[in-house]
């Protein structure tokens, strides 16, 4: 029998990361608009992230930073000359788009593709589809590049096969695994695989306040190109309260592990339906719902404090289940006293590890944003290109490549700096080389 593990993916924090307040529907992103941002602290938080995950057994890999500013994008727009001239010339021409042109929203790793593994295909290969992030222009130039880098690590072939991101634009708005969760027994059994959509492509969705980023056709399409089995697979509208309320993505109110999913009683509209469905469709497995009631977390401090936005991992040597939540967890009283209670309650989830990412959180992104799940046998693993999986050796590359080249300040007024790309273009160069990822970047091709 294989042995299959979930591998999780970080994206690491880049050399740009700045609050810019470019996500409508985002509180966290409007709110902090404008503040100083410090990326080496943001990079060195996230990879205390992944050496924590590491520690405990698990393991962990890492995805790198794209390109920003993306002069490619720039010049799509009319601009010419050299890099410096074309951030110069396209900061004093709009400096709002130099900002949506250097934002290092690709740390946001959940939303770089949609993944589902071998077990659960027709094919028996893992398929990976680059979320087209149409719905937000400064991630909507993330896909070629995440594309690319996939290829590099998953190599097109008997394991693994990549699909091209959804076309459409925001019609076919496709958003990644952030709306995306599978069950399972373990992680090596056939699974369901729950796709969460805001709204249709072609109604108008009069109840959203917020962008619906996610429709149900992109969710069909996936579904559909991933060669999924019929009866494993299940759609479901998001709440359109808790769109509303801040969660622009699912996993802001839910997440899931194995045989336990974890989700706030306003996430969906009808949490019963959906709950007998997902049971229907694993037959005999039996699911352990942990539903979170308004009463006990109100969907505003579930948001706040990004209490779902959490990892739920099982870890060998403790048992039961355990989450990984950001700080701001525990400093929002609802959410603390809620954790403290779910983990003497005798459930599946026994255990609560802070991590510190705040620099992130700031921005709209907990734990779980910063991470791509990828289940992988242990064939697969030994199949992977690239160095991408987190060893001290890495870690250790990796702090101090981060200390040599990031800085530790960073305001929305720094992005039109030329020295600011030609640091990040040096670095990420170099980046490639540790990662042994090839030429993955619009500047190295
Ligand atoms: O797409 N924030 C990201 C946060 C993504 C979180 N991901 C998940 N929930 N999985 C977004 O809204 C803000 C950038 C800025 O405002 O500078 C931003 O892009």
């Amino acid at each position: 029998m294989m042995a299959f593990t979930e591998a999780n993916f970080d994206g690491l924090v880049g050399l740009t990361h700045n609050y810019a307040g470019l996500s409508y529907g985002n509180v966290a992103s409007a709110k902090n608009k404008g503040g100083v941002a410090n990326p080496r602290e943001g990079a060195l938080q996230g990879l205390d992230k992944m050496a924590h995950m590491k520690s405990l057994g698990l393991v962990q890999g890492i995805l790198p930073p794209h390109e920003r500013p993306h002069l490619k994008t720039l010049r799509a727009f009319g601009f010419t000359g050299s890099d410096a001239e074309i951030v110069a010339n396209a900061y004093r021409a709009s400096p709002i788009l130099m900002a949506n042109v250097a934002s290092a929203a690709a740390m946001w790793t959940a939303n770089a593709a949609t993944v589902s593994p071998s077990p659960d295909t027709t094919d028996g290969r893992t398929h990976f589809t680059p979320a087209n992030l149409a719905a937000m222009f400064h991630r909507s130039i993330e896909a070629p590049t995440t594309a690319r880098v996939l290829k590099r690590l998953f190599p097109e072939g008997d394991r693994f096969t990549h699909h091209e991101p959804l076309i459409g634009g925001t019609h076919l708005g496709d958003e990644g695994a952030a709306n995306h969760n599978r069950f399972c027994a373990d992680h090596g059994s056939e699974g369901v695989e729950l796709f969460v959509y805001g709204r249709s492509a072609f109604e108008t969705a009069k109840e959203l306040q917020f962008p619906g980023r996610h429709t149900v056709e992109a969710c069909h399409v996936v579904a559909t190109h991933h060669k999924l089995k019929p009866g494993k697979v299940l759609m479901v509208k998001q709440n359109p309260v808790a769109i509303n309320a801040g969660a622009f993505h699912n996993d802001v109110v839910a997440v899931s592990n194995r045989d336990v999913f974890f989700f706030h009683d306003q996430a969906f509209e009808d949490s019963a339906a959906l709950t007998g469905a997902i049971q229907k469709a694993m037959g005999d497995t039996p699911m352990h719902f942990v539903e979170v009631a308004s009463s006990d977390v109100p969907l505003e401090d579930a948001v706040k404090s990004y209490l779902f936005n959490s990892q739920l991992v099982s870890v060998s040597g403790r048992e039961g289940m355990t989450l990984i939540l950001p700080t701001e967890v525990a400093e929002t009283p609802s959410t603390k006293a809620y954790v403290e209670k779910l983990i003497a309650s005798g459930g599946p989830i026994k255990h609560a590890d802070y991590m510190d990412v705040r620099q992130s959180m700031r921005n709209g992104g907990g734990p779980a944003c910063l991470r791509l799940r990828v289940v992988l046998s242990d064939a697969d693993r030994a199949a992977m290109g690239g160095r991408a999986l987190i060893d001290d050796a890495l870690l250790s590359d990796l702090r101090a490549w981060v200390n040599k080249h990031y800085r530790d300040r960073l305001m929305p007024e720094d992005l039109g700096d030329p020295k600011l790309a030609e640091e990040c273009f040096a670095a990420l160069d170099e980046l490639t080389q540790i990662l042994d990822l090839g030429s993955v970047y619009d500047f190295q091709l």
